[in-house]
């Protein structure tokens, strides 16, 4: 059978790059990209696009079968920041709109799903160095308890009834296509486009604030990677590590001022520096490069340049 793609959550800061990539992969007509408004315009006029609302099981089955979907990528989530200032509904949308997909899955109308973890499911018990793929996973924050829990849920359903359902936890992700939406990492996002704007930029984490990152090219490539590998090479079902590169503000600001020699760089720590200081400060991904071949391609050099070159032809130009 084709694969059929349906994407929730396409207009989200992995959901449009992945739309598009997943589209020019498996041709326009087989992805669905869907979102509960129409929040992106090249992810609703560049193809079929469907409003549904992620926590609505119905609507859901009702778009698996009007287009034969076999393959469900879950990426609508309410990140860590935002989370914190309602986290009752962080936890019914993170949580409820992967049970309906699992539910789904388990009454055999998905062949496949992909569900984004992160590395907020790891606490401040956790080793911060290198964080292994098992280790002491003891999340302080609404969106790091909801993505634990929601990889527990999903090696069970693995377990128990078949569900062929498959992880990554992300690290902080840097696009230059969509704006920062929420996340504690998304300092990293806005510090470009200041650089440009403004020629300074004021951090809300500080200086030392060592966090795991990737340039969305990367995560985007390692989630289709991960979809496509045989399914007996895909020995993790609870979620996967994942890593490109690490960094603190201070860091990148230098990286930056290769660019912008005049840039200035301040930091003023807000609440999620607590968020950030509960994170590890580096990732061990070796069961991803071994299981199924994963290898990043940007660093924090080649991601700047590309960065700042993407920002000046398509939105600073
Ligand atoms: C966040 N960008 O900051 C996300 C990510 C590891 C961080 O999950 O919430």
């Amino acid at each position: 059978m084709d694969t059929k793609i349906l994407i929730i959550g396409a207009c989200g800061q992995i959901g449009t790059e992945l739309t598009k990539t997943l589209r020019a992969t498996y041709g326009v007509e087989n992805v669905i990209a869907s979102d509960i408004r129409k929040l992106n315009n090249d992810v609703v006029n560049d193809g079929i696009f469907e409003v549904v609302n992620a926590l609505d099981y119905n609507q859901i089955e009702h778009l698996i079968e009007q287009y034969n979907i076999t393959d469900v990528y879950l990426m609508a989530a309410l990140l860590s920041a935002t989370a914190e200032k309602n986290p009752a509904f962080a936890w019914d949308l993170n949580m409820n709109s992967l049970f309906h997909v699992l539910n789904l899955a388990k009454a055999g109308k998905i062949q496949k799903i992909f569900w984004p973890s992160s590395i907020a499911v790891f606490g401040p018990t956790t080793p911060r160095h290198n964080t292994p793929q098992y280790t002491i996973m003891e999340p302080t924050t609404v969106y790091g308890i909801s993505k634990q829990c929601g990889e527990r849920w999903c090696e069970y359903y693995y377990a128990q009834y078949g569900v062929d359902v498959r992880s990554i936890r992300y690290p902080g992700l840097i696009s230059w296509s969509t704006e920062a939406g929420g996340g504690t990492t998304d300092y990293a996002v806005d510090i470009y486009h200041k650089a440009i704007t403004e020629g300074t930029f004021t951090s809300f984490l500080g200086k030392n604030s060592e966090l795991p990152m990737m340039y969305m090219d990367d995560a985007i490539k390692a989630t289709i990677e991960i979809m496509q590998a045989p399914k007996e090479n895909i020995k993790i079902r609870s979620s996967y590590n994942l890593a490109a590169m690490s960094f603190t503000p201070k860091q990148i600001g230098e990286e930056i001022k290769k660019h912008y020699p005049n840039f200035t760089l301040d930091y003023e720590p807000d609440f999620r520096q607590k968020i950030a200081d509960s994170w590890p400060a580096s990732i061990d991904d070796t069961s991803a490069r071994e299981d199924w071949g994963w290898k990043n391609d940007y660093d924090l050099e080649n991601m700047t340049v590309e960065m700042f070159k993407n920002l000046k032809k398509h939105i600073y130009n």
